[in-house]
């Protein structure tokens, strides 16, 4: 039985919700469970245990037997042919400094390609979503990616991993692209970095280092826009790089990402 991205959107908005205002609730409670992961700087808090709970309890009761692949939790296999990617809190740091700017972010997978996704900052209530086929929208509003041509004049938003040495390669990527670039912006949160440039509040976004839970919502929200979003050299988004832009700079962009080796390094 085929499944609708429609369906499974509305399904990932109405839990998303739910998720996105228990970790506000919580940061307004005050930030508690804190703990570390790969780094002394890779924060989790309790609220991003919690919101995951909550989004696996949800997924469970409206979609028993889905495959689950969360941040906190990994990886849950399910029977059929749906697989939901969850970043609880992205931008657990901001959340942690009590900066405004974090989100939950929900994809939907069907055979492996992802087909609906939604981005929800719980303080300013902005959300962003998309299907495959059914354009990007941030409420009712249809996205529309930048129009930019030059280089020169774009503005890039990019972001930093929490390995010390991964930071001096990622530097000296940033060092070698501001003479190029309008300028950069590092706002702390990938799924919506990747809804920025969505919407033009940015032309193009880079980073390295990245897990699917951190661009999966994202960059279908960002491809849907018009934007390229893909890796260097005819890879696919991942690890080693995830790019989002407008098709009109991609080749420029990603030869300067490549002749500054942007996808490699620690
Ligand atoms: C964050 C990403 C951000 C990146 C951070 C971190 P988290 O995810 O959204 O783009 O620069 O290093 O990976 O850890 O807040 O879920």
């Amino acid at each position: 039985m085929t499944v609708e991205p429609n369906e499974l959107l509305q399904i990932a908005v109405r839990i998303a919700g739910g998720a996105a205002d228990l970790a506000r609730q919580m940061r307004d409670e005050g930030v508690t469970g804190i703990t570390t992961k790969s780094s002394a700087t890779d924060v989790v808090t309790a609220a991003d245990r919690a919101a995951e709970r909550y989004v696996r309890e949800a997924l469970r009761d409206s979609r028993p037997g889905d495959a689950v692949l969360g941040e906190e939790a990994g990886e849950s296999p399910g029977k059929g042919a749906v697989r939901w990617i969850l970043d609880p809190i992205d931008g657990t740091v901001n959340y942690l400094y009590g900066v405004p700017h974090y989100a939950v972010s929900l994809a939907a997978e069907v055979d492996g390609e992802v087909v609906a996704g939604v981005v929800r900052n719980p303080v300013s209530g902005e959300q962003w979503t998309a299907t495959r086929g059914g354009g990007a929208w941030r409420g009712e509003v249809r996205l529309v990616g930048s129009t930019v041509t030059e280089l020169s004049q774009t503005l890039l938003a990019t972001g930093f991993g929490y390995a010390a040495a991964r930071r001096v390669h990622q530097a000296r990527v940033v060092a070698k692209l501001l003479p190029i670039v309008r300028d950069i912006r590092r706002f702390g949160a990938a799924s919506l970095d990747l809804c920025f440039a969505a919407e033009g509040r940015v032309d193009a976004y880079y980073e390295k280092g990245l897990n699917l839970w951190d661009h999966a919502a994202g960059g279908l929200i960002a491809a849907e826009a018009g934007l390229r979003v893909g890796g260097l050299s005819g890879a696919g988004a991942g690890p080693d790089l995830v790019v989002a832009a407008p098709p009109a700079i991609w080749e420029p962009l990603q030869d300067a990402l490549v002749r500054l080796d942007a996808a490699g390094g620690p």
